[in-house]
């Protein structure tokens, strides 16, 4: 019930993590029957209908309901406590967004269980997600759960954009941030420009679908390549929100394990800030070969490789941060580091694919599989993974063990690289993407019979993380504040895991890397800013739970056309947020002398 009614962002963001984690693994089971169904040429265990479903639903589950949330696990738990606040500045709206996102994910998936499961892709391109090829539910689902889950990710993005705008530490002023802080402010800077533009290309279908409505459909005048724009407009950015906070969990694992200052701290911040505006300008390299015509493919071409450039700046400052430290090798440091060089793949080959006739050879075959997981997965995921053995100990008060630890990143890391490697020659031999399944002898067969044994390694090594953190969990909470003795940022001058209210004493920051310095200083602790006082919390509150809940009845009701269940449901939701605003709560207070007592979470 405590975790039902929580707004505290460390609990949140543990909330995050397991239903991330959840998706991840249903999303990743998907994966693995699509890789056996393709590890011999004429293979049938799966039909062409349910390989579709698996596609849709493994892209989408990954890159909404895994990825995405993993992320935000990451900045629940990390973000106020690196910038010395007491939560997140708008604590409902946290709980909030987490429902909104579990329980849109929860009706995408159920759609397993309804028998209509989404299969256009998940881009969803119309015309085949127009009620012309896709007739049944299965759409319906993507278009409501995702626009459900999306509502969270925006309120999201909102809360944390305000969070570390107004609640940073005195002192800590935006060039002393650290750099997983940087890279999430500006990821929650795409996400309220980026969220807005699917949302309303959700609707737009949803209104095509449900009601008739003339967005999409060419047949009767609409217009199916305005869908591409939209969701690429969308969607590219949505890469960056992705993988931006991969960079900043490199930039902190880096420098804290070879024990050196951040190689290069602002030109990584403006390096930052000009991924995410170019971000923005390159959506229509999805869409060289639609016909958009030379002069516009011209021009998003070189955009796109524009990208190149403060993404190498990047790459030279992690590689000159690692230069001459005194690294620290562990599972953390160690995915930080096979970060770099796989990352830098999915990068060379996103040049190629940038240029637009080398694209017109590469569009729809395995290269670009091969390509986009390059950069999830080997960008991505590695961060995730090496960002949560850092912070674990942060988190839980525990480390992971680092013999499990070993196997998970090796494992992981050749199995990587052995599913898609491989996959590059397959795209250019001209194996093309979102097939069922292929002819013997083309060529195509070794291959993919190696990269579906590298799909089950990694399979292996996500089994060796579950069982690393079972382990874990029996062992005594021992971690010390500054769990690996090396911590440079302000979250590691507090107990592990934190006190709810995280700061006993709000601390005063004098530079960058501000705990690092008072190190150095001989301190063996921050200055503190205020006096000890009674601490203000936010109370728990039951509503956010119950408002999701609302418009998850409310989504069933006009996906099969029961307006009364979706007004039901909607009146729920309304009526919660009637309560929230009507009804006043001042939340309490923790006195000094309750400061003492205990440790939560
Ligand atoms: C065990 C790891 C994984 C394996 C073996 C795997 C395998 C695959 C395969 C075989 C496809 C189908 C390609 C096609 O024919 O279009 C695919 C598509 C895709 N995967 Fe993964 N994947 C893995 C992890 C991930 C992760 C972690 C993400 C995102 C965070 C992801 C995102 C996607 C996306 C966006 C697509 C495109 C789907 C589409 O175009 O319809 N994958 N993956
Ligand atoms: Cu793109």
């Amino acid at each position: 019930m405590d975790w039902l009614t929580t707004v505290d962002h460390k609990k949140i963001g543990i909330l995050y993590l397991i239903a991330g984690f959840l998706f991840f693994i249903i999303g990743g089971l998907e994966a693995l029957v699509i890789r056996y169904q393709l590890m011999v040429p004429m293979n049938d265990v799966v039909s062409g209908q349910l390989f579709n479903e698996l596609i849709t639903m493994h892209g989408t589950t990954m890159i909404f309901l895994a990825a995405m949330p993993m992320l935000f696990a990451l900045m629940n738990a990390v973000i106020p406590l690196q910038i010395g606040a007491r939560d997140v500045a708008f604590p409902f709206l946290n709980s909030l967004g987490f429902w909104t996102f579990f329980f849109g994910g929860v009706l995408l998936n159920l759609s397993w269980f309804a028998n209509a499961v989404p299969d256009a892709g998940w881009t969803s391109y119309v015309p085949l997600a127009s009620t012309t090829y896709s007739d049944g539910h299965g759409v319906d689902y993507y278009v409501i759960g995702l626009q459900i889950a999306g509502i969270g990710t925006l309120l999201g993005g909102i809360n944390f954009m305000a969070t570390i705008i107004n609640m940073r530490a005195p002192g800590l002023t935006f060039m002393r941030l650290p750099m997983f802080t940087w890279t999430i402010f500006i990821t929650s800077v795409l996400i309220v420009f980026a969220f807005p533009v699917l949302t309303v290309g959700l609707v737009a279908l949803m209104f095509d679908r449900l009601f008739h409505a003339n967005f999409f459909e060419s047949a009767n005048g609409g217009n199916t390549v305005l869908w591409e724009h939209i969701f690429w407009v969308f969607g590219h950015p949505e890469v960056y929100i992705l993988i931006l906070p991969a960079f900043g969990i490199i930039s902190e694992v880096v420098s804290t394990f070879s024990r050196k200052r951040l190689f290069g701290y602002s030109s990584m911040v403006f390096a930052t800030m000009l991924i995410a505006f170019l971000g923005f300008m390159v959506w229509a390299h999805h869409m060289f070969t639609t016909g958009l015509g030379p002069v516009a493919n011209g021009l998003f071409s070189i955009a796109t490789m524009l990208i190149a450039v403060p993404t190498g700046v990047k790459i030279f400052n992690w590689l000159f941060t690692l230069w001459g430290g005194s690294i620290k090798f562990n599972t953390s440091s160690m995915f930080a580091i096979g970060f770099v060089p796989t990352f830098v793949m999915g990068g060379v080959t996103g040049v190629m694919l940038a240029s637009a006739p080398a694209d017109y050879q590469y569009h729809d075959t395995y290269f670009v599989v091969a390509h986009f997981h390059y950069v999830i997965v080997g960008g991505l995921i590695f961060g995730i993974f090496s960002g949560l053995h850092y912070w674990w100990p942060k988190m839980f008060g525990r480390k992971l063990n680092e013999v499990l630890g070993q196997i998970t990143f090796w494992t992981f890391f050749i199995g990587f690289h052995m599913t898609f490697l491989i996959q590059h020659f397959l795209g250019l031999l001209g194996m093309p993407r979102r097939v069922v399944s292929y002819l013997p002898g083309q060529g195509f067969d070794n291959m993919n019979l190696i990269s579906t044994i590298g799909a089950f390694l990694m399979g292996i090594g996500t089994i060796a993380f579950i069982i690393n953190v079972f382990v874990t969990w029996s062992k005594p909470r021992n971690a010390e504040a500054d769990a690996w003795g090396d911590g440079r940022s302000l979250e590691w001058t507090i107990p592990s895991p934190p006190p709810e209210y995280n700061f006993k004493q709000l601390p005063l920051v004098r530079s960058y890397d501000a705990w690092w310095k008072e190190k150095m200083d001989g301190n063996k602790a921050m200055t503190p800013a205020e006096p000890v006082g009674p601490i203000h919390m936010p109370s728990p509150s039951i509503l956010p739970f119950i408002m999701s809940v609302g418009l998850f009845i409310a989504g069933f009701g006009f996906m099969y056309n029961k307006l009364i269940v979706a007004g039901a449901g909607l009146l729920i939701t309304f009526a919660c947020m009637a309560i929230r605003s009507l009804f006043d709560d001042h939340g309490f207070h923790i006195e000094p002398e309750d400061q003492e007592k205990e440790v939560h979470v």
